[in-house]
């Protein structure tokens, strides 16, 4: 176990400037995610973007580790190959496949009934028997290339089935569950046909790691009702006269590179000109989300028209809500960008004057600095998903801070707001309600601001992504 934890440390260490122990990790880990770390442009791979690839890099590269998934292009099946020092075990999935299982199962049957079933979740018999297929074929992929001792660290909704398939093949590893998004409760888990498979896939890990408190409590209930297993306490069940250990591990953010980035010149440069882009405004409201029913966005931009009502727009806030592109083919994602489209267009006739936009609505991906200095340009940060994991933005807002300023407004359906607990937590249902945060956080006294942002600062570089992945395998390592 300590090796493993001394790897991640000289990997953390490295970002914050002090040195390593130079010790190399004796047991090697296998990832097992939808998708592979690295895409395929047409010529060459490149790594994609995000923390978890960023965070386990370094880990599998002292590890030797292998990473197995999909490269995201159907009918496309390259030969395994070494990429960043990983190896990368790509597994081909075909158009057909690709339609049942991940747009059917995952995103129309998984996504809506874990997220509330926001939106209606669909139960065909066509998109779980795809499930399962792919599940078993990731879960022999993944056996392919383990060796007797090793870690499989299996990520997400997509491959729950794959820790009992994995478990029948290769009962000489070391398995391990992570859920990025919520696990429902009952009262919605109960509707799914198939709820009592995916148990049986769930349990067939050693340890299953979530998100939040609730999720650990929910999955626990669900355990025992539909995979008769027994309490042992509330992190631990039995289950076939095995042990499965439950875990709470809010994921987290590579904190020092936020820092590092929001601090650099060119990004301050940058912030600059975005303020006086905007027209120098009084202040600078920001939002940030993939297009997706479950952030509530919608909802967001009524609150804000609710501002503008109650203030008038002598103050000129303006609100910049950065969406960036998702499931564009699904046409409930097709319909919630209309609906968003047509929000803006209205809120901005209704409130806008010549030379003032109030809403600044731009619907692309940015790279990562163009993005921290919007964080470092915005005096208030929206977040108001209807249900969320955990919600990174949150966290990249404020380890953007270069000083204690800047007011974090939070839904209390993030799974963030069991951690950033002074920002001003709201519910995003309420309209109302949200709109009185926006003026509370507008109104808000200098030294009320400093004092709640400086926690949320002190919470998000405590925990880091490194300490949450060491924190997962550490579990997983004895
Ligand atoms: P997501 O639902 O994708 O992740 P989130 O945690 O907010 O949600 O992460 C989004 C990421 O995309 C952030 O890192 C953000 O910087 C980036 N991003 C957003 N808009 C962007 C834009 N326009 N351009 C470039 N980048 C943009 C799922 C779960 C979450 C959970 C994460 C991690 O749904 O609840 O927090 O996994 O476990």
């Amino acid at each position: 176990m300590v090796a493993i934890a001394r790897a991640f440390r000289r990997a953390a260490a490295r970002d914050y400037g002090r040195g390593g122990t130079g010790e190399v990790s004796v047991k090697r880990i296998v990832v097992v995610a939808n998708r592979l770390p690295v895409s395929w442009t047409g010529d060459k791979w490149t790594t994609s973007p995000g923390g978890l690839v960023r965070a386990l890099g370094p880990i599998l590269q002292d590890a030797k580790g292998a990473w197995v998934g999909w490269p995201g292009i159907a009918d496309f099946a390259p030969e395994p190959f070494e990429y960043g020092g990983i190896e990368q075990r790509p597994l081909a999935l075909s158009e057909q496949e690709v339609a049942g299982f991940y747009y059917g199962f995952c995103n129309g049957t998984l996504w809506p009934l874990y997220h509330d079933a926001l939106a209606p979740p669909a139960y065909h018999r066509r998109f779980w028997y795809p499930y399962r297929n792919v599940n078993d074929r990731y879960a022999r992929a993944a056996a392919e290339c383990l060796f007797t001792g090793d870690i499989a660290w299996v990520q997400d909704y997509q491959l729950q089935l794959v820790p009992g398939m994995l478990r029948t093949l290769r009962d000489d590893v070391t398995i391990g569950f992570y859920l990025h998004i919520p696990f429902p409760p009952i009262e919605l888990f109960s509707r799914l046909p198939w709820r009592a498979q995916i148990i049986e896939g769930l349990l067939g890990a050693d340890v299953l790691a979530f998100q939040t408190r609730a999720s650990v409590a929910n999955f626990a209930k669900a355990a025992q009702r539909y995979g008769d297993a027994t309490p042992v306490s509330r992190y631990e069940l039995r289950w076939r006269g095995r042990r499965i250990r439950l875990q709470r591990a809010p994921i987290a953010i590579d904190t020092p590179h936020f820092e590092r980035l929001a601090r650099s010149e060119s990004v301050q440069r940058r912030a600059a000109q975005l303020r006086h882009e905007l027209g120098n405004s009084s202040r600078i409201i920001l939002g940030v989300d993939r297009l997706d029913y479950t952030k509530g966005i919608d909802l967001r931009l009524k609150a804000f028209a609710s501002l503008l009502d109650r203030r008038g727009c002598e103050e000129r806030c303006t609100f910049v809500q950065i969406a960036v592109p998702s499931r564009e083919h699904v046409p409930v994602y097709q319909e919630l960008r209309r609906t968003i489209e047509q929000l803006v267009g209205r809120v901005n006739g209704d409130h806008g004057e010549v030379g003032w936009v109030p809403v600044s609505y731009l619907y692309r991906s940015f790279d990562l600095e163009e993005l921290i200095a919007y964080y470092v340009a915005a005096d208030i940060m929206l977040v108001t998903p209807l249900r969320d994991g955990m919600n990174l933005v949150a966290k990249e807002y404020v380890a953007s801070r270069c000083e204690p300023t800047g007011v974090l407004v939070l839904s209390e359906f993030a799974g963030a707001a069991e951690q950033l607990r002074t920002a001003l937590i709201v519910n995003p249902h309420d309209v109302d309600g949200v709109a009185a945060a926006l003026e509370a956080a507008i109104d808000m006294p200098a030294a009320e601001v400093e004092s709640r942002m400086k926690r949320l600062i002190r919470t998000v570089r405590r925990e880091t992504v490194f300490d949450w992945a060491e924190g997962c395998l550490a579990l997983l390592d004895r």
